[in-house]
């Protein structure tokens, strides 16, 4: 894509800040036994069929103001909670702390990482220009090494388009607007379930949807623009924010929110909009 606004505030924000819906069909449960496929082990899911964020798995973060976004990240089951087989990351229009919304954030940074392998997760998005879910990775090494020397590997964003879904990865030498990225179709709006999903490993990152690959970047390619940073472990977020640099940068809004357009914010007005995971999974070659 032609302009990829910087996530470097916020890998920061994030190290700094490390103390820290509509019902649907869930997928057939998998959970409690290694899944092998195609020479896949799985090591490790999160089914969400508790009834709250598995601490385990996630801490819940707050603590990040970065691109210009326009929420407020909070622990209230409102905006980050598990029921019925799901995560649901929940943006409502209310004010707090400043900021004219509040949504939800987890991530597995000091509990889940990972050296390779697959990542993947089932995710179901609201539509609206300017509502930015994703679903991303960074390096575990982050407070050491900062960002972007740390990786950034976004395995899904969206900015609240229907109909497309973007990838990326930053390092050192490709980081902000990063020439490595793209942009890809689901077959069916991202208001749909969709199966999102990263394969990594010392010689290339695949990105797929729906078991279908949609770009595969090598690491000579990534080498021609810095160091590959991605033989190490990563963390795993799950985040739902509104507006910011990215989603002003495609729609264009500044006004009545940085990056959201009236129409979305007349869509937050009538009620909230969640970002719904059924589960997130881990494969490793073994
Ligand atoms: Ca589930």
């Amino acid at each position: 894509m032609a302009f990829r606004p910087s996530r470097t505030v916020g890998a920061w924000a994030l190290v700094a800040g490390l103390t820290a819906c509509a019902g649907a069909p869930v997928a057939p449960q998998r959970e409690g036994a290694l899944r092998t496929e195609d020479g896949w082990v799985q090591v490790w899911a999160d089914e969400f069929n508790g009834s709250a964020v598995d601490a385990s798995n996630w801490i819940i973060n707050t603590n990040v103001h970065v691109n210009q976004e326009q929420q407020q990240y909070t622990t209230s089951p409102d905006n980050v909670s598990v029921s019925g087989g799901t995560l649901k990351l929940t943006a409502r229009m209310e004010s707090n702390n400043g900021y004219p919304f509040t949504s939800g954030r987890v991530e597995s940074a000091g509990k889940q990482q990972f050296v390779h392998g697959r990542v993947e997760a089932r995710i179901k998005l609201p539509v609206g220009p300017g509502l930015w879910p994703a679903f991303w990775m960074l390096g575990s090494d982050i407070a050491k090494t900062g960002w972007p020397a740390c990786g950034e590997l976004d395995i899904m964003e969206n900015v609240g388009f229907g109909d497309w879904v973007s990838v990326a990865l930053h390092g050192p030498g490709y980081s902000g607007n990063t020439p490595i990225n793209g942009r890809f179709n689901p077959s069916t709006p991202v208001s749909d379930w969709h199966e999102y999903r990263v394969d990594s490993s010392p010689t290339d990152i695949k990105w797929y949807v729906d078991g279908v690959l949609m770009k595969t970047t090598t690491r000579a390619e990534v080498e021609q623009h810095g160091a590959w940073a991605f033989d190490k472990p990563l963390f795993i977020i799950l985040n739902f924010a509104v507006g910011g640099t990215y989603p002003s940068g495609v729609n264009g809004a500044k006004e009545p929110y940085f990056g959201v357009p009236q129409a979305t914010a007349d869509l937050l007005r009538q009620g909230p909009q969640t970002m719904e995971v059924d589960w997130v999974r881990v494969s490793q070659r073994q």
